[in-house]
This record gives C-alpha cells, structure tokens and sequence, in this order.
C-alpha cells in the first residue's frame, strides 16, 4: 500500500505481478481484493485489498487474506473421479482417476438409464450460490432444459428462504436489503437481530461502530453476547427461538408510545389495525415471560428505536432458521413501516445475506419454484414468457419441484433415484445428519462437482473437479443488491472446468445440445441470463459488465442501457403488491418445533465463527485458519457448568432426540445459562448437525437450525478426541 500525492491510498504492483481486480470468494460481503498473479509463473501468488472498492474501503477479514490459498492448494481436484466399488460409499477410498470422457459417459449412461426406467423426474440437482449469476442461472436451464426434471432446489434454502419469504410478503419484492451499505454509518440507530455481524460480515463493522460514535444507538439481539453484543447499548439476551414474540412486544411499545407515522401508515400499508390489535397482549412482562430479556430492557430498545430520525433493522440466520422465520422476518420488519422508516436514505430493512451470490442466486431458477428475473414457475405467464426464450414449448416446462431437504424424503421414497449435486455440501449442512447421510448413500446415482473432495464427495459414484471463483468469470449480486464482476486471475489447475462448461457439455451428451450449444464463454453465458432476466422483477438486463466497471456495480432492478440501477428501494413509496401498498403483518406467536423438557432441558443453537466458512470444506484447509479454531466446541454458561460438573476444555457428550456428539467444554458467560452453541463447520462425527432438528418453516422451508431441545452427559471415563 502506498498514498499518493493527495494522500489517497493506492496498491503496489509487485515486479513480475499484476493485479486483478474482483471480490473475495466467501461471504455476502464480497470485499473488493486484488488478486497478485505472478507474471511469469501466471499463478495466483497474494492478495491485496481494495481501497477504493466503496462498501468495504480495504477492508478484509482473515477468510478473505487467505482466500487466494484455495486456487493452487495440493487438495485440489485435478481429474474427475470415479467409484468402481459402491461398498465404500460414504467414505473417502474406492475412487479412481479417469478422463472427462469416460466421466460424462457413465454419467449420460446412468442418468438415461435412470429416465428410461422411472421417468424424467427421477433426477435432481440440489445446488448452491457460491457461483456466479451467471451459474447459477445456466443450473436452473440445465435442470428444467437439459435434465428436463421438476427436482431443482440449492442451499439458499437453509440460508435466505425465510427472508425472501418475509420480505415478499411484506413488501412484495425480496431484494435483501432496502438500501446501500454507504448508508450504514449515516443512520442514527441500528436495530441488529440474530446477526453475529462480527464474526460473519466483519467489514461491515466499522460502519456499524460509526453510527455509536456519532452519538447514535446499538440494539443486539442475541442469545449470546456477540462481539456486537458486548458493545451494544442494549443487548436483548433472548432465548432461542422466541424473536416473533419480542418483535410484537416491540411493536406494542412503539404503538403505545406514539411512535408510529401515521401518514405512511395511512397511504403506504394495509394490516395496521389488526396488528395493532394482536400485539396488544404483548404488553413488556408478558413479553419478557416468553422471551426470557429483561422488560426494562425491551422499554428502552423500543424508545431508542421508535425515537431515532433514521433506523434500519437489520438481521442474520439467528431469526431466519426458525420454523417461524419468515414470519420473524416480517415481524421485525413490521418495526419499520409503522414508523415509516423505510423508503428513504439512511432508513430501511436489510437481511445480512449469507452466501457471496446469496442474493443473486436466488433470483435466477435455481429455486425449486422460480425462474429466472424472480419469475413464477406456478404462473403460466411466467413460464410463457422464459418458455419462448429458452425455445421450448410450455408445455415443456417441468412443474414446481421441492425444497431442498424435502428432495432427501423423495430420494428416501425413491421417486427421485439421481443427484447432480455442486456447490454444496449436505453431508455437512443438512439438518438431522444421519438420516440425509443414509438418504445419500442409498440413491442409485450421484454426481457431486466441487474443488475438493468434500464430505458429499464421499457419497457420490462420479466427482468432476470444477474451478474456484478465480479461475473465471461472471457476477455476483451482493448483500445489498449490488451486480459486480468477478475476474479471472488464472488459467483452471489441473483438468478442472468451470459448472457451466461442464453443464453445456453433458446437456450436449444427453441430446439437448440444440438448448445449450450456442454458449462458448462465460460472456455468452452473461449475454443469455441478462436477457432472461429482462422483465422479471429482479431485472438485470442494464447491468452490462461495462456498466459494472463504470460503477463500482450496479443495484437491480435495472431495466435498460440507461437505467443507473436502484440503489435505494422505495424512494417513491411504492411497494410491489398490486396495490403498492407494503403489508403490516399480524403474526400470532408460536413456540420453537422443540421446547426443552425434563430429558431434554437445554436450548441448543448453532452458527459461525470468524475463522470457518459454511461447512468447512474450503476453510478447515487452510493453514491459518484451521490453526485458528481446528475443531468444535460447545459454549456452555459457567453456572450450567458447575451445575453438570464440568471444566473447560473437558470432552462431553451433547444428544439430541436425532443423534450424538462428543465436544470439548468452552466455558463462557457469553452465552445464556439455559443454551448451548456448537458451531457447525466440521464434519464426519463432528458436525452438531447429527444432532439438529429438520422441522421446516411452513412457507420459506427452512430448517430450525437455531433452535432445538438437548442434554449433556458428563463422561464417567475421560475421553480424548
Ligand atoms: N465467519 C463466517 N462468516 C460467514 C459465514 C461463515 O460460515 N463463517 N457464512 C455466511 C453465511 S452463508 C451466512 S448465512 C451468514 C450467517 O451470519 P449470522 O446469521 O450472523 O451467523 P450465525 O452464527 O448463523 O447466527 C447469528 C447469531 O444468531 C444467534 N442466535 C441463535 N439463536 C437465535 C435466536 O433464536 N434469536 C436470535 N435473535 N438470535 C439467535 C447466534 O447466537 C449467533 O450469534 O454468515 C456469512 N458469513
Ligand atoms: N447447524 C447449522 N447448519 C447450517 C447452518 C447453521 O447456521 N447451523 N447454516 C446453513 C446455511 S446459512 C448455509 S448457507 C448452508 C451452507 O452449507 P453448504 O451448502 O454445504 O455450503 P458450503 O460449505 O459452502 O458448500 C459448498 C461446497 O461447494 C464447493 N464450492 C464452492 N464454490 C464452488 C463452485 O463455484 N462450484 C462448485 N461446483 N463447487 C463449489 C465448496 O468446496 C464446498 O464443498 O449451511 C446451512 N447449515
Ligand atoms: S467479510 Fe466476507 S467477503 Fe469480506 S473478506 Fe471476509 S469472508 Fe470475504
Ligand atoms: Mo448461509
């Protein structure tokens, strides 16, 4: 880093290195990098930050320093692979290496076969949104087009469903976040539920530090006092699963305070009345009894909310993996348009999206129910219209499928018998661990296309090595809606290829080639999906990569050449449901799937730490970053633990209705005395989601992952993992 003459700070270029500009490849952040690439060895050798990327000014966190080590790891897939011995599914051994044509040979094989016998629907592709728009939309043609199966579904689902669902249903629109992230720092109170934003969107930090500087207000909402927590000026210590019910306290209190805008109520919403009514009972000590935070506490967080000029509420998978989560969405989302703090700067609603195409990877077909631009597959003019572009008759056009962890009861029932899974890893991810792990083992067919061999690898009969984010092209929308460019700074390692090659040349070996044949580079791949996007509502047919350049990214919807893009949603208070009127939602409260009893009495809830990413695959090999945190813990409250007998760093074993795991005792007041956290980046006998419940959100289909009942048993003898 060096400053130039007017003090503006610039990056160094290296002798023999260039730098290529993109984004790291993780999370929903999407820092600005430059990758150095050695000119003469052409190799990703380093990483730079970029200062001038405006959402995170340079700034990275320790998963995106070391994010260049994946590209040329000794981990990496160079070949396909394929299992000659179906007994030693589920593990690792029993593969061999073979050539891409022998791959796609046995996979068109299979996969006719497979068809001919029990029918078109007997396939699926369970994906995911670490990839490209362009990817991702180019899986959802493979499946529908290519494949020609109703069974299409991706790991959103346990990630961004319950906000997608919440925020269609109040606004009519699921862009996650109203507003830019330049806004952040501007506001005067921030409003954080079930977000670790620390540990998981780092580089947001210092946004959210400036807003306390500048004299503004924190509100946490957490059952463990985050890093975010600790600084807050009220932590709301909330017992898992119970945010619908502080969210009506809430809105109880800005109700009776006189905190709502009457005007915006009046012109832009429709449900006030009723809502009003049922938060009534919702009075601060019957919200405290159900939610376990102190009612003085709740007073305060409403008054400081209800009383600052500007707010957002923002918030993460601690309210979203609920089986009531996308009415938790809408709930806390209720806070801003009965205040009417929304649809204007520095005043909004932004879910932190998780994933580093979370957003944009839910918009383009990959749903098991939508289609590319946010269309319906349950619309027929929908289907029409994508029909037509893709030259297909719409008769054609395969059904709505189901969510992604409802695919494994269908492998279960064998209505569905092939998997083409990418970019993702349910062997670790999944909820109720031993049943998937069984599902996956018994289908008849499995294809599993990542750079390393994950856990699910282990399940597959063929693995085709695909590159990592550096290795091509394409766009990634960003956690505040943004469409910006990912470069290339290498050639693929090895035989690696990028998914949608991989797509096109097998739709080619299953006679589909007429569909797919046309698209020869990413850019191809680029020009197809804007002008399927063009007239959805997530419209990203303006968003030419030129624009993106120009920029600094482009915010959907844009519609045209000339449309500049949206960063701001609402500016006109117009709302996406017919009437552009936004929907205040009367939400009654329910109780978690699982409540702690007497064999079960604990809360045990789940998410992230600093140092891993997801589950694990891509991070647990990185040197630092395994050095950092190389294995699961539970977090337990010091007086639960005096109470059990236990010491830290003491191995014990943690159950659940569904399954068992043995962890090491981090004992810490941070956390409530009635819950226990495990993150969940780790494998095998490891993963805490051989213990986690599979209940389901009703409408977004969402596991309760932060949510179920469990016990701790002391060991009588000592055990060393
Ligand atoms: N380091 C790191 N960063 C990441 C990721 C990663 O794996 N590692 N993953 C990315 C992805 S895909 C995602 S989805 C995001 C997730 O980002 P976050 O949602 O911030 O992460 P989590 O740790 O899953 O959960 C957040 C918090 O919810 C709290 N919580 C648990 N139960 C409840 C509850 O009932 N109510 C409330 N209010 N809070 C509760 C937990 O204590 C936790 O601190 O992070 C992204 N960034
Ligand atoms: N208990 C519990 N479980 C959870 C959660 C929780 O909070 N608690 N959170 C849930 C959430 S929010 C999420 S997002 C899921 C995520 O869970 P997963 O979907 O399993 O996420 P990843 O670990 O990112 O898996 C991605 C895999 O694809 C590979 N990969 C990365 N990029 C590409 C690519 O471009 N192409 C291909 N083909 N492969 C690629 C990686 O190496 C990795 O093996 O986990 C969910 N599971
Ligand atoms: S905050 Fe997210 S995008 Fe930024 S460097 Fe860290 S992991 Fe990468
Ligand atoms: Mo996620």
């Amino acid at each position: 880093m060096q400053k130039d003459k007017s003090g503006k700070i610039e990056n160094v270029v290296h002798p023999n290195e260039k730098l290529v500009k993109t984004h790291c490849s993780y999370c929903g952040m999407q820092c600005g990098m430059n990758l150095r690439v050695n000119t003469v060895s052409n190799k990703i050798v380093g990483v730079e930050p970029r200062y001038d990327w405006p959402v995170t000014l340079g700034k990275m966190c320790p998963k995106g320093v070391t994010a260049y080590q994946q590209t040329n790891h000794s981990d990496r897939l160079l070949k396909p692979l394929i299992r000659d011995d179906a007994s030693l599914k589920g593990t690792k051994e029993g593969f061999r290496e073979a050539s891409w044509e022998e791959a796609y040979d046995l996979i068109t094989t299979k996969f006719k076969e497979l068809q001919t016998n029990y029918g078109k629907n007997s396939l699926s592709v369970y994906s995911g949104v670490s990839m490209t728009n362009e990817k991702c939309y180019l899986t959802g043609k493979f499946a529908r087009v290519g494949l020609q199966t109703r069974y299409i579904d991706y790991n959103g689902r346990f990630c961004m469903s319950s906000a997608a669902g919440g925020f269609l249903r109040s606004f009519g629109v699921d862009r996650g976040s109203t507003l830019p992230w330049t806004d952040i720092h501007e506001t005067d109170c921030i409003f954080m539920a079930g977000s670790n934003t620390a540990e998981c969107h780092p580089t947001s930090m210092f946004r959210v530090w400036a807003v306390q500087e500048r004299g503004g207000y924190l509100i946490v909402v957490d059952p463990r006092e985050t890093p975010i927590a600790r600084r807050a000026d009220v932590h709301l210590d909330i017992k898992p699963g119970t945010d619908l019910a502080l969210a009506n306290g809430i809105l109880n209190l800005l109700i009776q305070n006189n905190y709502t805008d009457e005007h915006f109520i009046k012109n832009h919403t429709n449900g006030f009345e009723e809502t009003k009514e049922l938060v009534k009972l919702f009075t601060p000590e019957y919200t405290s009894e159900i939610t376990g935070v102190d009612p003085e506490k709740i007073i305060r967080a409403a008054e400081l909310y209800g009383k600052a000029p500007n707010a957002i509420v923002m918030f993460a998978r601690g309210i979203e993996q609920q089986v009531k989560g996308v009415d938790n969405v809408s709930g806390y989302t209720n806070m801003a348009l009965i205040t009417g703090k929304i649809g204007r700067p520095k005043s909004g609603v932004a879910t932190l999206t998780g994933q580093g195409n979370g957003q944009g990877g839910r918009e383009h077909g990959q749903k098991a129910d939508a289609l590319p631009g946010y269309r319906k597959i349950a619309n027929p003019e929908h289907v029409k219209e994508v029909s037509a572009f893709w030259g297909i008759d719409p008769s054609e056009m395969p059904k709505p499928g189901v969510s992604a962890y409802e695919m494994f009861g269908l492998m279960e029932e064998k209505t569905i018998r092939g998997l083409y899974l990418l970019c993702s890893n349910p062997a670790v991810s999944a909820p109720n661990l031993n049943y998937v792990r069984k599902v996956m083992k018994e289908l008849d067919f499995m294809v599993c296309a990542d750079f390393y061999l994950s856990e699910s690898c282990e399940f597959a009969d063929v693995v085709l090595p695909t590159t990592t984010w550096s290795e091509d092209e394409g766009t990634v929308t960003n956690l505040e809606g943004r469409i910006i460019k990912i470069n290339k700074a290498q050639e693929p390692v090895g035989e690696s290829k990028p998914d949608w090659q991989i797509q096109i040349e097998l739709a080619e070996r299953l006679g589909r080639g007429k569909y797919f044949s046309h698209l020869k580079t990413a850019r191809d791949v680029a020009d197809e999906f804007r002008g399927a996007s063009k007239g959805g509502y997530a419209d990203y047919f303006g968003a030419t990569w030129d624009k993106i350049d120009k920029q600094d990214g482009v915010f959907w919807p844009c519609k045209s050449e000339d449309d500049p893009g949206t960063p701001h949603m609402f500016l006109d208070k117009k709302f996406y449901h017919p009437d552009g009127k936004a929907k205040i939602c009367a939400l009654p409260y329910r109780p978690p799937a699982e409540e702690p009893d007497e064999v079960y009495p604990l809360r045990l809830t789940t998410g992230r730490v600093v140092y891993h990413y997801l589950s694990g695959n891509q991070t647990r090999r990185i040197k630092f970053l395994n050095d950092m945190c190389p294995e699961p813990y539970v977090e337990v409250h010091p007086e639960k633990a005096m109470e059990y007998g236990i010491e830290h760093d003491e191995i014990i074993r943690l159950y659940t209705r569904r399954g068992q795991a043995f962890y090491k005792v981090k004992i810490t007041e941070a956390i409530r005395k009635d819950t226990v956290f495990v993150p969940y980046s780790f494998g095998h006998d490891e993963s805490i989601n051989l213990l986690t419940i599979d209940a389901l959100d009703p409408i977004s289909r969402m596991p309760e992952f932060k949510a179920c009942a469990a016990q701790i048993e002391k060991l009588e003898i000592k055990k060393v993992l």
